[in-house]
């Protein structure tokens, strides 16, 4: 765990958390005609402006970190989300046009029972937990998110995985018509994981953040969230779960195979070919931090790796 000294801990980081919360509600009212007028000059349906809708109930983690939050405003402005654009700022301003309703996810593959799954259903059925992660993107940045959402092994264990399934891929929302046409990355966005990184107790699927339903520009409605792996493991707006027997292609290997490996474990010790991985920024935060192994969560997960040469295996 990180113990911060005071001189350390940025204002945004110490201001208690109701104080926050009426800050953001105050900064979402004030900020709406902001917002309505950049809609309508982005052509975004009004649709994009609902009410955030609260989720509960919520049963904290026991896996949560206790560090300080980044605030929600960052986390919701400052965002990849390529299919929107790659301008940090692109996904608020645009994914508000991604219909959210009605939506499925098909879990299938190597599966004795696959089944597709209405996202109502989900929210419904599956008990909700609170969990705070740090994540840390490939670019060297990092955030604390309150997520909201439930273990990917509780789903998948729904399906019964075969004794063949290896594999898990994950399939993402694509729609010409809202979202780019440049071919900056092989849509659909496309994500892969072992099936044991998959079933692992701290592998969520976030429906939510900050207690209430994703904002599109995070990968609402349904995203996966892999807190020792780079941020782009965590696909947005998963449409498809499919149980393989062989690795998935995933769309940043695609794209950059020297640059961004299969695996793409949090490793402080091997450097991006462009850029050091030694050391992070939190969002909202200049001050640059140590980059810990495996994000912090090697207590955890180290043991999935073992006696893998995780140079070759980036
Ligand atoms: N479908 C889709 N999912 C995606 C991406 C994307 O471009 N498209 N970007 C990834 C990257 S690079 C990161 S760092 C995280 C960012 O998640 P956040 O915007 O909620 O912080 O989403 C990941 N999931
Ligand atoms: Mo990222």
């Amino acid at each position: 765990m990180l113990i911060k000294r005071p001189a350390d801990i940025e204002p945004s980081e110490i201001t208690p958390r109701a104080l926050f919360e009426d800050r953001r509600r105050f900064v979402l009212k004030a900020g709406l005609g902001a917002i309505a007028g950049a809609a309508l000059w982005h052509g975004l349906p009004r649709a994009a402006q609902a009410a955030p809708v609260k989720l509960s109930p919520l049963t904290p983690s026991p896996l949560s970190t206790t560090e300080a939050q980044t605030p929600y405003k960052a986390l919701t402005t400052y965002n990849n989300f390529y299919e929107f654009g790659t301008g940090k700022e692109d996904p608020a301003l645009n994914a508000g046009k991604m219909q959210t309703r009605p939506w499925t996810v098909k879990v299938e593959g190597l599966a004795g029972k696959p089944r597709t799954f209405d996202i109502d259903d989900l929210l419904r059925l599956a008990p909700l937990e609170e969990r705070i992660y740090r994540l840390r993107c490939v670019e060297a940045w990092s955030m604390v998110v309150p997520w909201v959402g439930f273990p990917l092994a509780s789903l998948l264990k729904q399906v019964d995985p075969l004794g063949s399934a290896k594999y898990v891929e994950f399939v993402t929302h694509y729609d010409p018509q809202i979202m780019t046409r440049r071919r900056i990355l092989d849509w659909p966005y496309t994500e892969g994981l072992r099936l044991d990184e998959a079933m692992h107790p701290l592998t969520l699927l976030a429906v939510g953040l900050y207690g209430e339903v994703l904002p599109n520009q995070n990968g609402a409605p349904l995203r996966l969230v892999v807190p020792w792996k780079y941020g782009f493991k965590s696909a947005k707006a998963i449409v498809a779960i499919r149980l393989r027997e062989t690795p998935p292609a995933t769309a940043w290997n695609t794209s950059a195979p020297q640059e961004y490996g299969f695996y793409s474990n949090v490793n402080p010790e091997v450097d991006h070919p462009r850029w050091s991985q030694a050391t992070e920024r939190r969002i909202g935060d200049l001050r640059k931090r140590p980059t810990m192994m495996f994000n912090g969560y090697a207590d955890q997960v180290a043991s999935l790796y073992q006696g893998m040469d995780l140079r070759k295996d980036y």
